[in-house]
């Protein structure tokens, strides 16, 4: 045996490993932008400490073969905990979240997903773990730790003082590292991924006594910051225009606005939708932007229909499924809007069977109200043109005037699609995420296509109004390579990143003859005071963060999400202000700190952005509408 007493302290041996193996995840499976030497240093530290931290408490265990199994069973949990982050980050470019473990029903629908997620190599992570399992098993009594109580309080000391010196290099890299829970990564690269999950943990159960505490008083800052800086007089031309006209609203799967009158392989990728941009009933918003987070579909969703933010973290179709809301379905039911949900997925996904509930929804046709077999599907679930086909009928018996809202599928990542299906080639790059994506694309286009030529047979075209909306983005940060390839860029900015954030939005209004394609910067959030307003509903007593878009006197910034933002000017991101225009650089973070800040352009819009972010958070954790009453004003 090699390691003997006197020699390498088996938890020693455990920590260099583990510490070894988690640093190599982060620094080249997980895409952790390290900028300086510090980051760097920090990086590298925090695995040794953290695992030092808990593999260190075992000195403390007398019986050798406790002391061997809660190493052992200590490697092993830690393993899979980075193995569940990094299968996570490989889909959404982020850290799992404690709300995200709670949605225990999507992980069984994600099945197919998850497996192409992993990769062959991924047995290798487990490598560190096999070895100290043999260890353990191998040095049964003949080689044991025993450690006097001096040497256990010396390594405990040790490890809390060495979690201290990190915690303290992170504080000084990033001030307000701990107040600031807008970003995980830098939680992740400066404390490292299991003190960020236990940071995650209690401010999890922060967010639960939230509402507990919340009262009525603090729904007053809300409604004044909407009254002075949302609401106006103003009323938009279109005001009415679809009055008693049924609302036909698509969300489209993750399609991105860089698609569109784009080719791939000299194709066209998005034919209809082009035709339609040109189409003189057609408004085209060419600077929308999807605002969504971890929740995608479901946060896309609850933006349309609230106009709130999402949250920061899980998604909050799950969290804040129990809250009182005063959703668009509710809110037309004034004129006597029936509203049905159209979705070819299991009803409890996203929670959407309890969210819908929520928002008022008179119906969802779930997976159950369609014939779904193995020719017909594909990915993860009923391909699009089939579920257009079969929803018709549905349709045509619904009360009119009606709101119903389609959630398309096929395109989903990882962009599975039958050979019989496939219009044009797939791209040819190092990403077949990105490669797959356009065939997808198109087949989601003709979907469309075929859908609007089955409203006009089925008389319904003329007397509707369709909303095309793309839910978020379909093509993460992780295929920048590929990506600036197809966009013949050198590289993909942070300031590219933000933009390739836009996504499709259009309204069809057939016979209005005055559409346009519209520049102005727009976001999800501004969707239901436009078509509350289109349907000629007052919005005056409502809670909203965004403007009618089209009125002239609008919020001259669109919030994503993380903090960063898109104004009339300027684009913010990674601490970095840049030139809308052109994507030059304005301003760093260094004179973007709150001491320049009479001088900088972007830091006011900046601190707007998060206090508006944060009074929409307010209003959800301290589920602050339950005190509104809508009818009553
Ligand atoms: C699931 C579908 C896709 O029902 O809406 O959800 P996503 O993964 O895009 O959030
Ligand atoms: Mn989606």
């Amino acid at each position: 045996m090699v390691f003997k007493r006197g020699n390498i302290p088996l938890y020693v041996i455990a920590t260099a490993l583990f510490g070894l193996k988690t640093y190599f995840i982060y620094r080249f499976m997980f895409n952790i932008s390290l900028d300086n030497f510090m980051q760097e240093f920090i990086l590298f530290i925090n695995p040794f400490v953290s695992a030092f931290l808990v593999l260190g408490i075992s000195v403390w265990i007398k019986k050798d073969s406790r002391r061997m199994k809660f190493i052992r069973y200590t490697m092993l949990i830690g393993t899979l905990i980075i193995f569940a982050n990094l299968v996570f980050y490989r889909s959404f470019t982020d850290f799992i979240t404690i709300p995200q473990l709670f949605q225990g029903s999507n992980a069984g629908d994600l099945g197919n997903s998850i497996l192409s997620l992993m990769k062959f190599y991924d047995v290798l992570f487990f490598v560190d773990v096999v070895i100290i399992w043999v260890l353990t098993k191998k040095m049964k009594p003949a080689v044991k730790d025993v450690y006097p109580r001096s040497n256990k309080v010396f390594v405990t000391a040790l490890s809390l003082a060495l979690l201290a010196g990190n915690f303290f290099l992170a504080e000084i890299e990033r001030p307000q590292l701990f107040t600031r829970a807008f970003d995980r990564e830098y939680l992740v690269k400066n404390i490292g991924l299991f003190n960020y999950h236990i940071y995650d943990i209690v401010l999890h159960s922060k967010v639960k006594s939230q509402r507990v505490f919340a009262d009525d008083n603090e729904l007053k800052d809300v409604e004044e910051y909407i009254d002075t800086i949302i609401k106006n007089d103003e009323q938009s031309e279109l005001f009415g225009v679809a009055e008693g006209k049924n609302v036909i609203f698509i969300s489209a799967e993750s399609i991105q606005s860089f698609v569109i009158n784009e080719e791939v392989n000299g194709q066209e990728i998005t034919p209809f939708m082009n035709r339609l941009i040109d189409d003189e009933d057609t408004y085209y918003f060419e600077n929308f932007y999807h605002q969504t987070e971890q929740g995608k579909t479901s946060d896309s969703e609850f933006i349309v229909e609230n106009s709130l933010y999402p949250l920061s973290r899980g998604a909050v179709y799950f969290t804040h499924g129990q809250n009182e809301y005063h959703a668009l379905p509710e809110i037309i039911k004034q004129k006597d809007y029936y509203s049905a949900v159209f979705h070819a997925n299991n009803r409890s996904f996203w929670n959407r069977d309890q969210m819908y509930e929520v928002a008022n929804y008179d119906h969802f046709f779930d997976e159950e109200a369609y014939e779904i077999n193995d020719t017909n599907s594909v990915g993860w679930g009923l391909k699009d043109k089939d579920y257009f086909e079969q929803s018709i009928k549905y349709l045509q018996n619904l009360e009119e005037p009606f709101y119903s809202k389609f959630i398309t599928l096929t395109n989903h990542f990882p962009f599975e699609l039958d050979d019989e299906d496939r219009s044009i080639e797939p791209y040819n790059s190092n990403s077949n995420t990105l490669n797959n994506y356009f065939p997808t694309v198109r087949y989601m286009d003709e979907s469309i296509e075929e859908f609007f030529t089955l409203l006009e047979e089925a008389g319904l075209y003329e007397d509707s109004i369709i909303v095309i909306m793309g839910d978020h983005d379909g093509i993460s940060a992780n295929h920048n390579k590929a990506m600036s390839m197809f966009l013949e860029k050198e590289e993909i900015t942070p300031y590219d990143q933000i933009q390739l954030q836009r996504v499709p939005f259009f309204i069809h209004i057939p016979g209005h003859g005055e559409g346009r394609v519209i520049s102005d910067i727009a976001g999800q959030i501004d969707v239901k005071p436009t078509l509350l307003h289109m349907l000629g509903i007052d919005t005056a007593n409502d809670l909203y963060f965004g403007n009618d878009l089209f009125i002239e006197d609008r919020k001259e910034y669109i919030a994503l999400r993380n903090g960063d933002f898109i104004s009339d000017d300027f684009v913010y991101t990674t601490g970095v202000c840049y030139d809308r225009a052109n994507g030059e650089v304005i301003e760093t973070e260094s004179n973007l700190d709150t001491d320049s800040a009479t001088e900088s352009v972007c830091q006011p819009i900046k601190e707007q952005v998060e206090k508006e972010l944060s009074l929409s958070d307010k209003l959800i954790y301290g589920d602050l509408l339950r005190f509104v009453n809508f009818d009553e004003e």
